[in-house]
């Protein structure tokens, strides 16, 4: 028996296709990989950067599916499905709309593939598939399961690996996807078990793709001190009430971290208020003066996330927003323009005021395209809501830009290793703009 995994593309550029410049290993295929016995043949393919052989022999094709790759997902299911082959969906847009994902496939999979994968299995081998596998929430992530990354290998993916040590977040900001599929919930793995897969694997910079890495302080403690030891270099996604804790900070540092992700999203209050990011209130209030003096301080490599588009936003505050970030030299930035992802309370909220765009799923629509707003915003157009991010997004990443926010001698010059990360993927990221923005979704038209 044969298993075909496959991790979808977003679409392609006009005239040609689009390969990700900064492709990093799925670890969700990774995850499924390690949950499938070895008596069965297993093989993945990165749409990303390979050809798909859809006529090779299979008997499963398992597709994770984001919102973003929707639109490709449906096409390559349909090929697919053409062959006779039957495919299963799964991941974070199956559990915001599981309804429109079951038109495009043979199966779904609603929730963390840990919990059902082992039924679903024995279903194959007996030659059928349940049309929908709800899976209950799963209190310890991979519990007892160790990624297999032998799948990776040969794909020229960057030399990072990717792993978790926590699922979820506790916090509700209204536009979030994470917030929705975990229901709120942040859950820890096992410490041992996430050191013994740091161990298994040979590289030494890390980045643990958790919504929340500090969501459970505590926890994140116990595994920063089992980390001290490996010398390894790391990088995540952390909330700014992490400075709160010395204790946590100290050993944040010690144990390797570079910086994190985070999520600024505005630099005014009201619009904190409004996307109910109640984490962030107090750093807001004095324009996140204290906090990022902080951050320096601790050396941290600050990626700010920054959010465009909500109701207090005018096209000036959103200048001002790529001012800031410019000033405080943060080392990455990203302005990403507010999306309404299905299922989440921003969405049903535009939906309701009738401001949503594209027929009101803009992952299907053909006249959509990567990086535009997909609803009406309150103090400009939608157009210029596009034109304003992209040009935040093009001037921060300009050359004049990266060489003014290099010299910093509590973060980007803070060691050759940290100068050269920033050297290095600095450039990568800029080239992304460019090649991303405005993409179209798919390779193909697909009926909705
Ligand atoms: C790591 C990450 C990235 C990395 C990508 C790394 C890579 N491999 O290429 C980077 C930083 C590059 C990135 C980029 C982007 N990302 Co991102 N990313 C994440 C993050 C933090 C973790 C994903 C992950 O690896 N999880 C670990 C695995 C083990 O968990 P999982 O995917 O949920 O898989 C489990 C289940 O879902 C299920 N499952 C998953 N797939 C399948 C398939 C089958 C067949 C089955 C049965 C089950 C199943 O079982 C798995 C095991 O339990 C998520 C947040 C999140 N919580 O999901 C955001 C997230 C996926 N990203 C998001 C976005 C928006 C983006 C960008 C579009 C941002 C931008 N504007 O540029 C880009 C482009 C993404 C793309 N497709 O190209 C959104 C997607 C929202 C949505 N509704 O789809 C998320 C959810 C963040 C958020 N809070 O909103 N991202
Ligand atoms: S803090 Fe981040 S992960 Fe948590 S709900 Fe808000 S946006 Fe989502």
């Amino acid at each position: 028996m044969k298993i075909t995994l496959i991790k979808p593309n977003i679409g392609r550029r006009e005239h040609s296709m689009y390969v990700d410049e900064s492709r990093m290993e799925p670890l969700q295929l990774g995850v499924l990989a390690a949950l499938t016995p070895r008596d069965i043949e297993l093989v993945m393919y990165d749409d990303r950067m390979e050809q798909i052989p859809f006529d090779e022999p299979t008997d499963l094709v398992g597709i994770t599916v984001e919102t973003f790759t929707a639109r490709r997902a449906y096409e390559i299911s349909e090929e697919y499905r053409k062959r006779g082959v039957k495919v299963l969906m799964g991941g974070m847009h199956v559990k915001l709309i599981p309804e429109e994902v079951k038109e495009h496939c043979d199966s779904i999979m609603i929730g963390d593939a840990e919990d059902k994968w082992a039924e679903m299995i024995e279903d194959l081998r007996k030659g059928y598939l349940k049309e929908e596998y709800v899976c209950n929430p799963v209190l310890v992530p991979q519990d007892g399961i160790i990624t297999r990354r032998d799948i990776f290998e040969g794909k020229a993916y960057l030399p990072i690996t990717l792993l978790q040590f926590s699922r979820g977040c506790r916090f509700s900001c209204h536009y979030c996807a994470s917030s929705v599929y975990f229901n709120k919930h942040h859950y820890c793995r096992n410490v041992d078990e996430v050191i013994k897969e740091i161990k298994d694997q040979k590289r030494k910079i890390l980045f643990f793709v958790d919504d929340n890495i500090v969501g459970d302080k505590e926890k994140a403690k116990e595994l920063f001190r089992a980390l001290i030891p490996l010398k390894v270099k790391w990088v995540s996604q952390a909330s700014i009430d992490m400075l709160e804790d010395k204790e946590l900070m100290e050993l944040m540092m010690k144990s390797g971290c570079l910086g994190h992700v985070i999520g600024f999203e505005s630099i005014k209050i009201e619009n904190i208020t409004l996307m109910k990011k109640g984490v962030n209130k107090t750093y807001v209030e004095n324009d996140y003066r204290e906090a990022i003096k902080e951050l320096r301080n601790w050396g941290l490599q600050t990626w700010a996330a920054f959010t465009v588009g909500h109701d207090n936003d005018t096209l000036t505050s959103i200048k001002e927003t790529y001012k800031f970030a410019l000033e405080n030299k943060f080392t990455f930035a990203a302005y990403n323009i507010l999306m309404p992802y299905p299922g989440t309370p921003l969405y049903n909220q535009l939906k309701e005021e009738g401001r949503l765009l594209y027929d009101e799923k803009w992952w299907l629509h053909p006249e959509y395209r990567f990086n535009y707003a997909s609803f009406l915003p309150k103090n400009m157009t939608a157009d210029e809501l596009t034109e304003v991010s992209f040009w935040c997004r093009k001037n921060y990443n300009s050359m004049k830009s990266i060489i003014y926010r290099a010299f910093d001698l509590k973060t980007n010059m803070r060691s050759p290793y940290r100068f050269a990360t920033y050297c290095v993927y600095n450039p990568v990221f800029k080239k992304e703009v460019f090649r991303k923005q405005g993409m179209e979704f798919g390779f193909k038209d697909v009926k909705k």
